[in-house]
This record gives C-alpha cells, sequence and structure tokens, in this order.
C-alpha cells in the first residue's frame, strides 16, 4: 500500500468529520459518461448548446433529445463500488456529508440499497447540480417524477399537469444559481469538515470546485482521488493517481 494511500487512510479514520464531493468518473466505472474525459459527453457535443437555459429556449426539442437519451442510459446503470462503500461509511458512521455534482441519481441508490429497510438519510447526496431523474416546470417551478419524454417533435414535449408550461430536466445549467439552501448545506459541510475527500472530478465548474478551497482554508485535509492530475492536485495535501472503484474502497471500506 503506497504512503498516500496509508496517510489518507489514517486521516479518514481519525477524522471527526469528513466532506465528500464527487464528479463524473465516479460514475464512470458504472458506465456513465463523464464530459470532459477521453469518449466525454463534451466531445460530441457542446456544452453552450445543450446545457444552458438559452439553449433550451432556442431548441428545447434538441435538449430534450439529450436528456431522455441520457436518462435513458442512466437508468440502466448501477452503483459501483465507490459509491456503494460511501454510503456504507456514511451510514456506519454518520459523520460523512456526500456532495456530489453528478445528476445520475446513483449516490442516492446506493444509499438507498445500503440502509435496506433503515433510514437512508445519513447517506443521501447533496446534489449541487440537480438530477436527471426529475422534471421540474420551466414556467411554474413545480417538481415532478420524470415522465417519459417524446422528443420527436416540440408538439409531443412533455408539459406541466399543473399549468401547461414546457417541462425541463431538472439540473442545473451553466449560467444558473445553484439550490441556494443545496449549495449552502454542502459549503457549511466543507467548512466544518477535518477532511475533504474529492473523488473523480476535474474541479473545473464553480462554486463546487471551490469547496474543497473552503475545507483547506479552515485547516481541513483534502484528499483527492483521480487517474489525471486536476486544478486541485496542487491544493490537495494527498492526492492519488487512480481510479475511484479501486481506490475508494481502500479508503473507506469497512476494513479501513
Ligand atoms: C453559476 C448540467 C452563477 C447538468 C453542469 C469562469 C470562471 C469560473 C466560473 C465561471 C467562469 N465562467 C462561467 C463560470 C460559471 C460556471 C462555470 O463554472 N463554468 C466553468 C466551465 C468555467 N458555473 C455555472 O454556470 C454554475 N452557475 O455559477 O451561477 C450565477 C450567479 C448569479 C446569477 C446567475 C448565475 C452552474 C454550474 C452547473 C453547470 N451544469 N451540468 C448536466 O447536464 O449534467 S456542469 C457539468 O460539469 C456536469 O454537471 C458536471 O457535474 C460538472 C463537472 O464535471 P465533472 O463532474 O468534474 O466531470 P468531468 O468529465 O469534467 O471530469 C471527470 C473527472 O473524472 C476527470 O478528472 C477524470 O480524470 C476523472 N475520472 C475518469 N474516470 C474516473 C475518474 N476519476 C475516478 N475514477 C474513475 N474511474
Ligand atoms: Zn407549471
Amino acid at each position: 500500500m503506497t504512503d498516500a494511500i496509508e496517510r489518507a487512510r489514517t486521516a479518514l479514520s481519525d477524522a471527526g468529520a469528513v466532506v465528500v464531493l464527487t464528479g463524473a468518473g465516479v460514475s464512470a466505472e458504472s458506465g456513465v459518461p463523464t464530459f470532459r474525459g477521453a469518449g466525454g459527453l463534451w466531445k460530441e457535443f457542446r456544452p453552450e448548446d445543450l446545457a444552458t437555459p438559452e439553449a433550451f429556449a432556442r431548441h428545447p426539442r434538441v435538449v430534450w433529445e439529450w436528456y431522455a437519451w441520457r436518462r435513458t442510459l442512466v437508468s440502466a446503470c448501477l452503483p459501483n463500488a465507490a459509491h456503494r462503500v460511501m454510503a456504507e461509511r456514511a451510514l456506519r458512521r454518520g459523520n460523512v456529508t456526500i456532495v456530489t455534482q453528478n445528476v445520475d441519481g446513483l449516490h442516492a441508490r446506493a444509499a438507498r440499497e445500503a440502509a435496506g429497510d433503515a433510514d437512508p438519510t445519513a447517506a443521501l447526496p447533496l446534489e449541487v447540480h440537480g438530477s436527471l431523474l426529475r422534471d421540474r416546470c420551466s414556467r411554474c417551478g413545480a417538481r415532478s417524477e420524470p415522465v417519459t419524454v417524446d422528443a420527436t417533435s416540440e408538439a409531443t414535449l412533455p408539459r406541466c399537469a399543473r399549468c401547461g408550461g414546457l417541462l425541463r430536466p431538472d439540473v442545473v445549467w451553466f449560467g444558473e444559481m445553484l439550490d441556494q439552501g443545496v449549495i449552502g448545506s454542502a459549503d457549511a459541510a466543507a467548512t466544518t469538515a477535518d477532511v475533504c475527500l474529492v473523488v473523480g472530478t476535474s474541479a473545473l465548474v464553480h462554486p463546487a470546485a471551490s469547496l474543497p478551497l473552503r475545507t483547506r482554508a479552515q485547516g481541513g485535509v483534502v484528499i483527492e482521488v483521480n487517474p489525471e492530475e486536476t486544478p486541485l492536485t496542487r491544493v490537495a495535501e494527498i492526492s492519488i493517481r487512480g481510479l475511484a472503484g479501486d481506490v475508494v474502497p481502500v479508503l473507506i471500506g469497512e476494513t479501513a
């Protein structure tokens, strides 16, 4: 076991409070494509063409076509070992706040599966960019369970049962404010954590990317798990080159 992994295990084991920040990399081994890496979604599509309110206003059918495809893809994916051990640790120790930039619902699914008949709350993530598995009315804001979207024409796009407004995926697009309650809770967790474990993010999207800096600013330890270097690598006290599914169970699994 490398020295970095040993030091990370010790810091995580000794920690009073842990905040975990995850990005698309934690779901890569579940088969969910990332955004910026090789084969990433932004290689094939342009974010400004699909993940902005302007794009949705201009061509809602194309935007829905992309999100409906992602929703179908994600619904067939399963949580991997990294999602599972994070949920199990959060339920076991009660001192872990899971913050995710992902909209794939896999952390929440791992929490419910790990909890079984018990209360999953301690392992449910703060989804700072919303969820692909929820709809929201673009007119009145009402949230609803996801519908099967027929994006073959604008006339078949889903509409709000309450006001008839066009439904949209309940995710945060570029240029949109994050839910202040959610990002506020994430910031509070980061500001009081002894350790911030950052798994599978390119650390390019704000304000999520600044959460580890909040932990470091108050003397906490930042640990990064990523096969590649990122802008956070020089900020992290411990940076481990590796895959989430391999490294996270070693860092916080049952035996850790
Ligand atoms: C806001 C939509 C303000 C949902 C997403 C200039 C400087 C700083 C900030 C800005 C700026 N210009 C504009 C901004 C603000 C902007 C931003 O940060 N832009 C960046 C790109 C420069 N932010 C915003 O617009 C945010 N809102 O700031 O509002 C405001 C104020 C007032 C009034 C109005 C507004 C909103 C941000 C949310 C945007 N929505 N997606 C969706 O469709 O999914 S962001 C998108 O990127 C995804 O949601 C994703 O969550 C996010 C981050 O990507 P990652 O998760 O990190 O994924 P990525 O592919 O990049 O990286 C994967 C990593 O995993 C890699 O490092 C890879 O090496 C690693 N990996 C791969 N395999 C594995 C692995 N790791 C471990 N194991 C593996 N197996
Ligand atoms: Zn409505």
